[in-house]
């Protein structure tokens, strides 16, 4: 075996390892769900597409700042989007022309791509776009707390240069910081001048040394100010990204890695080295990885996104870090959790070292100057006679030093080693993460909400049960927030609200992170969620709010999701066993449908049968002629020993609910014959608005008799469900089927063709659409 089908075999034979037991959401919602249930509202501009490049999130004004392309907009937070303000931004007179004569693509990089929004100042926010690969930065009024104004200062706009990419699509992460913008990008126009840049008064801007090879094609996802401890002094501004890097071990080719790096934000640069450049950058390797069969690691080193998670007393915070492979063979992602204080340990570890680009890495074994590089300066820097009060006095010693060793030897290694949650073979690509803290009855649970490149969001929880090395996945729900499959490329959370902001290209959504009542109105659905938002509270599934849980009825059970301990004496549970049967017809010979849809997918369907009063039921035996698919039970030929009651229950945590109950009568083939000579009339189905009087009541009168008269009040109440609710306006039923089908369907049900009942699923009130919206 060759060294690269050694690696194959070996990668995929460790990744069966890692497969998720439980990759289908308990609960999946679409696009019309989400709007129909005011799940979410969309705001997409009057356009119908923003081409969204950044979203600020501002609750101390209550605001949604966005910016798109030559444009602005500004968003009260409330449902549905009340009065957005728009302000147009386009590129500076002539660059547009300008842009497009240098080669520039018309249409995706010569307009003006607004990337930065920073709060400015109470009134003010510090805007920046790529003006047409002319990156221009300028203010924009936006009034004080309760007021709802946009304006641009057109005195304002200044170049942006270092500020801003000069394209759209590059990677870039900014952050503001008392007064100055601190921005990972590249600044040129050709794209190639990696950098960390410091801008804004009155201090002079600080950027990285080009000469050091600080950065090698990096790619920035987050930049933010994280305090190491209560001395202001020591604030650093820490930015996450990835890089591509020659290979380690000095061996040919690049691989890829990802990085932490940070900078003081005293930084003023060094006296007579590193002027105007900085002084305390230093970076040190991620590291996110799970270790195969054989000891061999399955590395996630692509960075794809970074959340942090502030505890409530805003110290020690925690690193949700979401990664990809960078593996041709295959895809895979993690999500790796990291503690500040492993980061800092590392910082304060040795730096990596090597003799020449031919050597291999390791500690640097010699002296290290003082004040240690890396360290801000601060009290624990100045000395008696020595004061150090700014980096300019820094010996020439320490910044030489920095500059040659910026990199520390030792990674980061995730909190347990592992990270909390890894999807492989998805169907989409993960891009965005978010976290939240959540409070339930038994414990505290981290809600993962990830954003796909589909524009739909999972929220997942990662459970580390007692006694196992590896989290347990529990994908609570999937939410299908665009219409349209579009990547995801910004996410913020209110905790506040409980709200969750989700960006794509062509706009925003606002998303509840919670919504109780889908899960269904008895106390076992509740439970089985296993939402931590969420609670049995006796008569409804509705927010657990922890405040209220010790005085009041609540049951939840996050950790196991058993309703048979929970929801025990639940009266709602018991009344589904004894669900009326709704009665359908099918015709001998034809196929027939009886569909049951679970409101979980995860649960495991099974389907009983009672042919007689006095007979116990059995499970249904499928064969070629009697299939169970996904939506229910198709019999592609009825016979007339397929008549009784059939039963579709769902077995879930080892709990059984029955879904729906139906009798089916199989219609003779015989008595149709007789009643129809020349076949069956199979008309075209009325039109909507002629409906009630069109439908030919002389044809279901005949049903009636083929029947019998005894059953006169079910067929009439089943005709009634399935004409008024199928043609009319009733959009849920036919689902699977499309607009099309939807009226064909009428003659044909009759005729025992498709037989659809909700069954239980209809008494509570969620749409559930399967058809691609
Ligand atoms: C959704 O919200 C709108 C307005 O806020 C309200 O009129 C409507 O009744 C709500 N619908 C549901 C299903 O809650
Ligand atoms: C914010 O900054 C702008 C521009 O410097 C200034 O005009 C405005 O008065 C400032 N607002 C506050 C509240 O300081
Ligand atoms: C709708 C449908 O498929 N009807 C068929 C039912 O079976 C008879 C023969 O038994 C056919 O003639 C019908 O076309």
């Amino acid at each position: 075996m060759g060294p690269l089908a050694w690696a194959i075999c070996c990668l995929v034979g460790g990744l069966l390892l890692l497969e998720g037991s439980a990759s289908v959401p308990r609960l999946r919602l679409s696009y019309r769900d989400l709007l129909s249930a005011n799940r979410s509202a969309i705001f997409l501009g009057s356009q119908g597409s923003l081409d969204l490049q950044a979203m600020y999130l501002d609750e101390d004004r209550d605001r949604l700042f966005l910016g798109g392309r030559d444009a602005l907009y500004s968003l009260r937070l409330d449902q549905a989007w009340p009065d957005p303000r728009e302000v147009l931004w386009p590129p500076q007179p002539g660059q547009r022309e300008e842009c497009i004569r240098k080669g520039r693509d018309p249409s995706t990089e010569c307009a003006n791509f607004v990337r930065v929004l920073q709060t400015y100042n109470r009134t003010h926010l510090l805007a920046c776009g790529t003006g047409a690969f002319q990156p221009i930065c300028a203010l924009i009024t936006v009034g004080h707390r309760g007021e709802h104004v946009l304006y641009l200062e057109p005195h304002t706009v200044e170049s942006g240069r270092g500020r801003c990419p000069h394209e759209p699509s590059r990677t870039f992460a900014s952050t503001f910081v008392g007064g100055e913008l601190y921005t990972g990008l590249t600044a040129d126009f050709l794209g190639r001048e990696a950098m960390i840049f410091r801008s804004g008064a009155p201090r002079p801007a600080l950027r990285s040394d080009s000469d050091q090879s600080l950065l090698h094609d990096p790619r920035f996802v987050m930049a933010a100010r994280i305090p190491d401890n209560p001395d202001q002094d020591n604030d650093k501004v820490y930015f996450f990204f990835s890089e591509t890097v020659p290979s380690p071990d000095g061996g040919p080719g690049h691989v890829t890695v990802s990085r932490v790096g940070r900078v003081c934000v005293n930084d003023a640069g060094g006296q007579r080295v590193l002027v105007n450049k900085w002084s305390t950058f230093l970076k040190a390797r991620l590291v996110c990885s799970v270790p195969g069969p054989g000891g061999a690691e399955t590395h996630f080193d692509q960075l794809e996104d970074v959340f942090l998670l502030w505890p409530k007393a805003r110290k020690n915070v925690e690193v949700y870090a979401l990664f990809s492979t960078v593996s041709a063979v295959f895809q895979g992602f993690a999500v790796c959790v990291y503690h500040m204080a492993d980061i800092w340990e590392v910082f304060n570890g040795p730096f990596a070292h090597r003799d020449g680009p031919q050597h291999q890495w390791g500690p640097y074994g010699g002296k290290v100057p003082f004040p240690r590089p890396g360290v801000c300066p601060s009290k624990m820097t100045a000395k008696p006679g020595r004061p150090l009060g700014s980096t300019k006095d820094y010996p020439d010693e320490a910044l030489q030093f920095v500059r040659a060793h910026p990199l520390m030897f030792q990674p980061v290694r995730p909190w347990h080693g592992r990270p909390v949650l890894i999807k492989t073979n998805l169907a989409q690509l993960l891009r965005q993460i978010v976290v939240d803290r959540v409070e339930a009855e038994d414990g505290t649970y981290d809600v993962i909400f990830l954003g796909t490149d589909s524009g739909s969001v999972l929220k997942v929880m990662a459970l580390q049960a007692a006694g196992s090395a590896e989290p347990e996945e529990v994908l609570l729900e999937e939410l299908q927030v665009f219409k349209v499959p579009t990547p995801i490329t910004e996410m913020e959370i209110s905790v506040k609200r409980q709200m969750l902001y989700v960006g794509s290209q062509l706009g925003v959504a606002q998303l509840r992170l919670h919504q109780c009542e889908t899960y269904g109105r008895a106390c076992a659905e509740c439970c089985l969620a296993r939402d931590p938002y969420c609670a049995w509270d006796g008569a409804s599934c509705t927010r657990y709010r922890p405040s209220l849980g010790k005085r009041r009825f609540r049951r939840q059970d996050i950790r196991h999701g058993n309703p048979a301990v929970q929801c025990l004496g639940q009266s709602q549970d018991e009344k589904a066993s004894g669900l009326a049967a709704t009665r359908v017809y099918g015709t001998e010979h034809n196929s027939t449908f009886l569909e049951c849809l679970p409101k979980s997918p995860q649960a495991a369907v099974r389907w009983f049968l009672q042919r007689a009063e006095d007979e116990g039921p059995d499970q249904v035996k499928t064969d070629e002629r009697v299939l169970q698919i996904e939506q229910g039970l198709l019999f592609r030929r009825l016979s007339r020993l397929d008549a009784g009651t059939y039963t579709c229950t769902t077995l879930e945590h080892g709990f059984s609910q029955t879904v729906v109950r139906l009798a089916l009568e199989v219609i003779v083939a015989a008595q149709l014959d007789s009643l129809y000579p020349g076949g069956p009339r199979l008309e075209e189905p009325p039109t909507r608005g002629g409906l009630a009087s069109a439908l030919p009541k002389a044809w279901y009168k005949d049903i009636l008799q083929l029947t019998g008269f005894a059953h006169l009040p079910q067929v009439d109440e089943y005709c009634e469900r399935v004409w008024c609710r199928g043609i009319g306006e009733h959009s849920g039923s036919f689902r699977s089927q499309g607009k099309q089908a939807k009226g064909k369907n009428w003659a044909g049900l009759l005729l025992g063709k498709k037989v659809k009942s909700r069954g239980q699923a209809e008494r509570n009130r969620t749409p559930r659409e399967v058809e691609a919206t």
